[in-house]
């Protein structure tokens, strides 16, 4: 198919492509749909063909330029003279969603380019809109349909979505996906970080149909502070200009009509009464947004949450976060989790060890998370992988890590379980890094004023006292603080001797400590790798944390063993980080009870922490 009308063809698509496409990444406030299940969808997900490119051939000439006949064009061999050096169709294939590192034993350890293709046919009726959705694609993914661009989009963890309503056809569609995770120094995560680099499509792929006006976007959420009020917004997509807009929720008697302006946005705000959403009562309500063309239902949950000093409020009462931090990784093996059922034995687990929260760590996980967290009462903190090093001076940088942080707000911003924002994990003091986090905090509070904002800070050691002053932390309303003694640092009698100061009056949550032991390894309590070397670390540690006056909760490392480069001890190791409570095959080990015999103890009303009850 190499004649000069393709060629021409080629390029005006490029040119058009070049101005026009719908890139979530580039939009300001992230301008996608939200709650795509209550859309009407139809799956891509399942069988995928691929292409291997770790010299992205695929992509770039033998002089480095941009191909405009690369491996998204789907070439086939005109005739039997005719040269084409590549075909999806007899080639390999992987299923999506998921990482490929754990589908195929030759990619566990690939960085790089990987081409998908899937075909489908589609018929759209003329008075409606197509949208193709990816739920999450680790690193930088371009996407091509019938062999034209649709757009880009940088950052693992957060979905992305373009419109191809004219460029759909009834039959023999073929959408090309171009994932690419390699490592960069300047992106986010950076070259070095602590769990594995798993690439692909690794979230969901779905087409999502709409009407020519649909609900786009909805922000329903309680006021700050106030119970009985919901303050938002509903923006619309395709407003011819001003239209009505509706908010049921049949369960609390509400109906209440609003008018957007012309651009299809309008405030919400009404009074109501309600159950609130707490851990123990993780009531939800069915929500109905519409407009004259549409309608989306969503379950949305109604809480406060605020900080009073050095606590944690939520709906008015100070709350202790019983917690524990997990990566996404399936339950029972290596892999990438995706699914509720995988987010219901996570979070089970969870559950089952007492805790009232999770630290999702350390970027946004799938929406299946949130959404079981919202259902099983679990409250949650979120996070962006602005981790340890990150290029502070560089714009593009910051870029990055702040639409990163704004698709996580946008896709869930309704979710009850969500208290907490975290804009980074233990990064170094500097003034360029300052810069970089206040601005992220500032664009936080813009997009949620609803939530509390934290993140993983620095603290130091003078002799026996440990020192909680991170600069960030004046900026924050919680301190997160991850500490390792015990295992990086000392043995973990360390904690008996060691005080903690606290600079500032706001809740500090220790986001992480723990130390590794290979489940079944047995051995006495200074033996490493022991499951009773881990469970003393837990014994020593509690008492010392319980010292700590503004201590509102904890989230030690880490509910599962999961996979990372970084550690290669053979036998013990063997690629995985053995923090876990729960092994990789979902073996607990004795520090498991230790944490949940503190945890049932505190969550008993009649047997809290000291601080819990004490007056400031
Ligand atoms: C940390 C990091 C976490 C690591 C952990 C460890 O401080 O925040 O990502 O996995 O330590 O195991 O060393």
């Amino acid at each position: 198919m190499r004649n000069t009308s393709a060629i021409v063809l080629v390029i005006i698509s490029v040119l058009l492509s070049a101005g026009s496409t719908n890139i979530a990444a580039d939009t300001e406030e992230n301008d996608f749909m939200i709650n795509i299940d209550a859309r009407k969808h139809t799956s891509l997900n399942g069988t995928w063909h691929i292409i291997a490119d770790p010299f992205q051939t695929g992509y770039y000439s033998y002089r480095y330029r941009v191909r405009q006949d690369g491996y998204f064009k789907n070439d086939k061999p005109d005739d039997k003279t005719d040269l084409v050096e590549y075909d999806f169709d007899s080639g390999e294939t992987l299923k999506v969603p998921g990482d490929w590192n754990t589908q195929n034993d030759k990619y566990f350890l690939y960085e790089g380019t990987m081409w998908y293709k899937r075909d489908f046919d589609y018929k759209l009726d003329s008075d409606k809109r197509l949208f193709v959705y990816f739920g999450g694609a680790n690193y930088h993914t371009i996407v091509y349909l019938n062999g034209e661009k649709l757009g880009e989009h940088t950052g693992g963890f957060t979905p992305f979505q373009f419109e191809i309503t004219d460029k759909i056809k009834d039959k023999d569609n073929f959408l090309i996906v171009k994932v690419d995770n390699k490592r960069k120094p300047q992106a986010v995560p950076t070259m070095n970080f602590d769990w594995w680099n798993y690439g692909g499509i690794t979230r969901r792929v779905m087409l999502l149909e709409t009407p020519k006006t649909f609900i786009e976007d909805y922000f329903v959420q309680l006021a700050k502070g106030k119970a009985d009020k919901v303050s938002g917004w509903v923006q619309l997509d395709g407003a011819a200009g001003k239209e009505p807009v509706k908010i049921e929720i049949p369960e609390a008697d509400i109906e209440k009509t609003f008018e957007t302006d012309a651009e299809g946005y309008t405030k919400v705000e009404f009074e109501a009464e309600w159950q609130l959403w707490s851990p123990e009562n993780p009531k939800l309500y069915d929500v109905i947004v519409s407009c004259d063309t549409d309608r989306v239902k969503d379950k949305i949950g109604f809480r406060t949450v605020e900080t009073k000093g050095d606590k944690i409020v939520l709906n008015g009462e100070p709350v202790f976060l019983r917690g524990i931090s997990i990566h996404e990784e399936s339950p029972f093996r290596a892999s990438r989790a995706n699914s509720s059922d995988e987010a219901k034995v996570l979070l089970g687990w969870a559950k089952e060890l007492g805790c009232n929260y999770v630290r999702l760590a350390h970027y946004p996980h799938n929406e299946a998370m949130v959404r079981m967290a919202d259902k099983m009462g679990l409250l949650v903190w979120s996070e962006i992988p602005v981790y340890w090093t990150i290029a502070w001076e560089n714009e593009e940088t910051y870029e990055n890590a702040e639409n990163q942080l704004s698709e996580m707000i946008n896709r869930d911003k309704n979710r009850a379980s969500v208290i907490l924002w975290s804009v980074a994990n233990e990064t170094p003091v500097s003034k360029a890094r300052m810069e970089f986090l206040t601005n992220l905090i500032k664009k936080a509070r813009r997009l949620d004023s609803t939530r509390l904002i934290t993140a993983a800070n620095e603290r130091h050691q003078e002799g026996e006292k440990v020192i909680v002053d991170d600069p960030l932390g004046k900026h924050l309303d919680v301190l997160g603080c991850n500490e390792y003694y015990g295992w990086y640092l000392g043995l973990p009698e360390i904690c008996d001797n060691l005080n903690w100061k606290v600079e500032l009056d706001k809740p500090l949550i220790i986001s992480e400590f723990g130390g590794g032991a290979l489940y079944g390894k047995h051995g006495d309590k200074r033996t490493r790798w022991s499951e009773e070397y881990q469970a003393d670390i837990y014994t020593h540690q509690i008492p010392m944390l319980k010292e700590i006056d503004s201590l509102a909760g904890m989230s030690p490392w880490i509910l599962k063993d999961f996979l990372s480069p970084r550690r290669p001890l053979p036998v013990i190791q063997d690629f995985y980080n053995r923090k876990g409570l729960i092994s990789d095959r979902g073996q607990k080990k004795k520090a498991f009870y230790v944490l949940r015999n503190f945890y049932r103890k505190i969550a008993d009303k009649n047997n809290p922490l000291p601080d819990q009850t004490k007056e400031k």
